[in-house]
């Protein structure tokens, strides 16, 4: 099967569920290089992770109003960030690619947001995410914009360690998060992808193992404005 005929399938089940899972979306090199600035980035927190930033390290800090919407200028910070921030950035690139199958045409991808989410071990209910739509974050304005994350297990995931589990009825999509969906979890090994639309449902458990739980997760969409226009995040261009 040729690589454009996996963006068609890809997108029509990406309709259709709103997420898609790509196994080995990474080579070993890559993960190699995304694990080592994760590392880098909980080694540099000045702060709690798990207490203080939610489970959230960036990897860059203070942007400008212009780094924040140029793609030179936000390459240039970016790759500075870490000792293996050039490895990641040419990942986060392929990923707009795949964006760029799965959001509207009339839709210009744009990087929105780049995270890392690190649940260290025996963190028990404090690593755990409720059920939530990533639209639920914007105001009314925001809502409307269509959203893609990209989330890459960069451990091998499961149930105990933390994984996210994803909503697989329609009529809980369409209704606020309740605590009795039950949701389905996704066993994966490391380097899988979970592209998950802005409008999904999904919760992550605690990570209740002995071992870090990794996730790559940058996020792409059209340009984000608050109602007093204000950019919400990040607004690179990913399109040439
Ligand atoms: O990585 C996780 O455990 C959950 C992340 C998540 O749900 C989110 O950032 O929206």
């Amino acid at each position: 099967m040729g690589d454009e005929t996996h963006l068609v399938s890809n997108a029509a089940s990406f309709a259709q569920r709103g997420y898609i899972i790509i196994e080995n979306a990474v080579d070993l090199a890559e993960l190699h290089s995304l694990r080592a600035e994760s590392d880098e980035l909980f080694n540099q927190a000045e702060a709690d992770v798990v207490a203080d930033l939610g489970c959230i390290l960036e990897p860059h800090s203070q942007l400008s109003n212009a780094e924040r919407t140029s793609f030179e200028l936000y390459t240039c910070a970016r790759t500075e960030a870490t000792t293996t921030a050039e490895d990641v950035w040419r990942i986060t690139q392929r990923f707009a690619t795949i964006a760029r199958s799965l959001l509207p045409s009339d839709v210009s991808v744009h990087l929105f947001n780049e995270q890392y989410i690190v649940k260290p071990p025996h963190q028990a209910q404090s690593t755990a995410f409720a059920w939530h739509r990533d639209s639920d974050f914007m105001d009314a304005h925001g809502r409307d914009m269509p959203t893609v994350a990209f989330w890459l297990a960069l451990d091998d995931v499961k149930e105990t360690n933390g994984t996210i589990f994803v909503s697989t009825s329609s009529a809980e999509q369409s209704a606020p998060p309740a605590a009795s969906i039950i949701g389905v979890p996704v066993v994966a090994r490391a380097g899988t992808l979970v592209v998950i639309d802005g409008k999904l449902l999904h919760r992550s458990a605690p990570n209740n193992s002995d071992k870090f739980r990794r996730v790559y997760m940058p996020q792409f969409s059209g340009v984000v404005r608050r109602v007093d226009g204000e950019l919400v995040a990040l607004a690179v261009p990913m399109e040439k």
